[in-house]
């Protein structure tokens, strides 16, 4: 079988085992090798004009500079449970602080700060000060290793999401990741997960919120928005792109029970989705573990018994400063 009728046959299994709400088209161009990877020392791949659906690029959230932009975090020691005046700087290209960013979702900067094992997630929007140092009030409630994600649009330059490791002093004990599941439940409610995570492609997710048995269907704008999602894969805490489906006000997204995004995962494995969504006036985090792709034959063999479960750690944070 030479190279192109295996890509027809496995273009052919996605369609067959993701295809129904993408069609055969989609999931044959997804798979459309991209002219780029010759032999040609270039690294610059020429743009190509092509019906294919672009290569997933590396994700975001794993570089402190990228594009020419960087994280320059500036904060001193921090100390577990201690409040932390949390500052960070962006350079632009030739060096300079960066200073005019474009907003997005209602702000010009999002701060997403998660514990390695991603146990903890924080979503805060700091402050710009005219030198271009971004600061907020934070509180990092463990010893360990964090990661810091800037999610942000320089003035004329692409979005970006910048990753640096924060770490806090003191003993350190890493949680396993909670075990997979559709369900999360968050100050009573409870939100359940539809669709699955595709690696290489952009998927739908539907989040359906209800409290008490009841479908919540007057969800309030929490930065134009009825939820945000972000998604990290666990292995190496790469930021999943995510975009909103629709918004409010085209007349056709409403304020729940449903809030649908498409996400793209770069690879299988593990991941870990945290969704804000504000109702009574308060911003609450709902959190899963989904897996994506199958577990190598290996792994599958030995867990013949249950995996030990730490029952819902879902310790979830509704602790949002804005
Ligand atoms: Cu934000």
């Amino acid at each position: 079988m030479n190279t192109a009728a295996k890509l027809g046959a496995y273009g052919l299994g996605l369609a067959v085992v993701f295809g129904g709400a993408l069609g055969l088209g989609n999931a044959v161009g997804a798979v459309t090798p991209a002219p780029a990877a010759t032999s040609s020392h270039s690294a610059h791949a020429e743009p190509v004009a092509t019906t294919a659906p672009a290569a997933i690029d590396t994700p975001g959230g794993l570089q402190v500079s990228e594009n020419g932009y960087t994280l320059t975090p500036l904060t001193g020691a921090i100390k577990p449970g201690e409040p932390t005046d949390f500052r960070f700087g962006v350079t632009g290209p030739g060096g300079r602080p960066v200073t005019d960013y474009e907003v997005a979702h209602d702000k010009k900067l999002h701060l997403i700060v998660v514990s390695r094992d991603l146990g903890d997630f924080q979503h805060v929007h700091p402050e710009l000060g005219a030198d271009g140092v971004w600061s907020v009030k934070l509180t990092l409630p463990e010893a360990g290793a964090y990661r810091m994600f800037a999610d942000f649009k320089p003035t004329g330059g692409e979005a970006l999401t910048l990753g640096a490791d924060v770490l806090v002093a003191g003993d350190y004990a890493p949680k396993a990741l909670p075990p997979a599941g559709r369900t999360a439940t968050v100050d009573g409610y409870t939100v359940e997960l539809e669709g699955e995570l595709v690696p290489g492609r952009s998927s739908r997710l539907a989040l359906a919120v209800s409290k008490d048995g009841k479908p919540v269907t007057d969800l309030q704008l929490y930065l134009g928005a009825y939820g945000h999602l972000v998604a990290l894969r666990g292995a190496d805490l790469a930021y999943l792109h995510v975009h909103p489906d629709g918004e409010p006000g085209d007349g056709k997204t409403q304020a729940g029970p449903g809030i649908v995004f498409y996400a793209e995962a770069p690879s299988t494995g593990s991941y870990r989705l945290f969704l804000d969504f504000q109702h009574e006036d308060k911003v609450r985090t709902a959190a899963f573990t989904v897996n994506v792709g199958t577990a190598p034959a290996v792994a599958a063999e030995t867990t013949s018994e249950p995996t030990p479960t730490k029952s819902s750690s879902q310790d979830e944070h509704g602790d949002h400063s804005h």
